[in-house]
């Protein structure tokens, strides 16, 4: 039978992500377990409670991730659980940890780390954390524990989720647990501190394990004017686009951050990275004159969007991001990539769409080491609760009862293949057959021999 098939090469990463805050439960030392005990913070009042009680048993879930045949996973440590007051690290917390991270091995399942993934240690808020300059010697100290405890464990880092993220939700927006002052001029001053805290974490790991690679997941959203704007809409997404994408990045490749009068440079930074992690989720229709919102959410007749108007399904824009991130001549991983669809109608064509995106890449020889689904199971959505759901495990955050989506399974099936094939649509999203493989059926003479 030859049913078409999109491979993969030998080794590619399959993994699935997820971050401590969200899956591990009881994180009651963050500034986010603070922040949701206030009602009309988080949708609907929801709390994180036990999450996806990762804390007690990840190793559950772990069983699954291994069932589905993944080989890689990313996960974050919670700073807040290993340092609950200053210089008071829990040696409990980080053998726990390492539990966890054995775990991982122990199903041949390789972890990628993240150091900070949008949540804080209370005391750390009282000391005014990224607004201030000495956020930096506490990151570093925090790192240089968890190398020590942990490093040997651990081949790849990351060292800040979404820092653009993290700043535009937090000093922007406040909808993230509030910092000591808001507004843009602290937020540019967060980035610059956040910048500060990636290079002393960075050079921190490489002393001791020169061979670990050391990353940031950066948030790429594809940021467009609307089809048919004029001059003054396109300049202005090529605007968002640069303060949000590429400035980040651009510090990294050259140790100076741009500003609004010129630029500044941040020791030990250029240079300090040794892949690009990849976060995609959606495209962003700039709106101009940014009154009332950034961007439109009036997606258009034709697009996909997913539970709770997260965002427009756009595959085309996870290859447009590889093709950006090849500028800065590193191995790409797509570190996160996901949707929140609680029936999973949208996810099995999300899946296959995106990662024929992942493959046309690297049939160009793009560097694209591996692909981290956002998420294993349901977890807790930060300002939107438990309202959105992304995981190939669904979870009922009240008994705790989990069942594989049909998605989790389309997952298994792609990771045992490595690759994506006619048949997994025919089966999981017939819809899409003839526009993924066209004249693909089972009805063919090559399916049917
Ligand atoms: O859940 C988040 C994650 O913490 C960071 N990236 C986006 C995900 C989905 O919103």
């Amino acid at each position: 039978m030859a049913k078409a098939q999109m491979m993969f090469p030998a080794g590619f990463r399959w993994g699935t992500a997820t971050a401590a805050y969200q899956v591990e439960g009881h994180n009651t030392h963050s500034d986010w377990w603070a922040w949701e005990q206030v009602d009309g913070r988080i949708l609907h009042n929801h709390k994180a409670g036990q999450a996806s009680n990762w804390w007690a048993n990840a190793e559950a879930d772990l069983d699954a991730a291994a069932h589905m045949g993944t080989n890689a996973h990313r996960l974050s440590l919670e700073w807040s659980r290993i340092e609950p007051e200053p210089s008071v690290f829990d040696q409990n917390a980080l053998d726990r940890y390492r539990q966890i991270l054995q775990a991982l091995h122990d199903r041949g399942i390789e972890p990628m780390v993240t150091l900070h993934h949008f949540s804080n240690p209370l005391w750390l808020v009282e000391k005014g954390d990224f607004n201030s300059q000495i956020v930096v010697s506490y990151f570093q100290r925090y790192t240089a524990k968890v190398v020590a405890a942990l490093g040997d464990l651990i081949p790849l880092w990351i060292t800040i989720n979404e820092p653009m993220v993290y700043m535009f939700m937090r000093y922007l927006v406040g909808a993230f647990p509030a910092p000591q002052k808001k507004g843009l001029l602290a937020g540019m001053e967060a980035v610059k501190h956040m910048l500060l805290c990636h290079a002393a974490a960075y050079h921190t790991i490489k002393d001791s394990y020169p061979a670990a690679q050391v990353g940031v997941a950066k948030n790429f959203p594809v940021f467009q004017a609307k089809p048919g704007s004029y001059f003054p809409a396109r300049w202005w997404a090529g605007q968002v686009n640069f303060w949000f994408n590429e400035l980040w990045m651009q510090a990294m490749v050259n140790g100076r951050l741009r500003t609004f009068i010129g630029s500044t440079p941040i020791a030990n930074l250029a240079g300090s990275f040794d892949f690009v992690g990849v976060n995609y989720y959606t495209r962003f229709y700039v709106k101009f004159p940014p009154l009332g919102g950034f961007y439109d959410p009036s997606w258009g007749p034709e697009a996909v969007v997913s539970d709770g108007h997260y965002g427009e399904v756009y595959p085309a824009g996870l290859y447009q991001v590889i093709q950006n991130a090849l500028n800065y001549h590193k191995p790409i991983y797509i570190t996160e990539n996901g949707l929140p669809d609680e029936d999973d109608d949208l996810r099995p064509s999300f899946i296959l769409t995106h990662l024929r995106e992942v493959w046309r890449a690297i049939s160009f020889c793009y560097p694209v080491m591996g692909y981290y689904h956002w998420s294993l199971v349901d977890n807790f959505e930060w300002d939107r609760g438990w309202t959105q759901r992304f995981g190939l495990i669904s979870l009922d955050p009240e008994t705790q009862a989990r069942d594989m989506r049909p998605s989790g399974r389309l997952y298994r099936d792609i990771c045992h293949l490595n690759g994506i094939s006619s048949e997994m649509a025919a089966q999981y999203t017939p819809a899409l057959l003839a526009t993924m493989f066209p004249g693909e059926s089972p009805q063919s003479p090559a399916w049917q021999g």
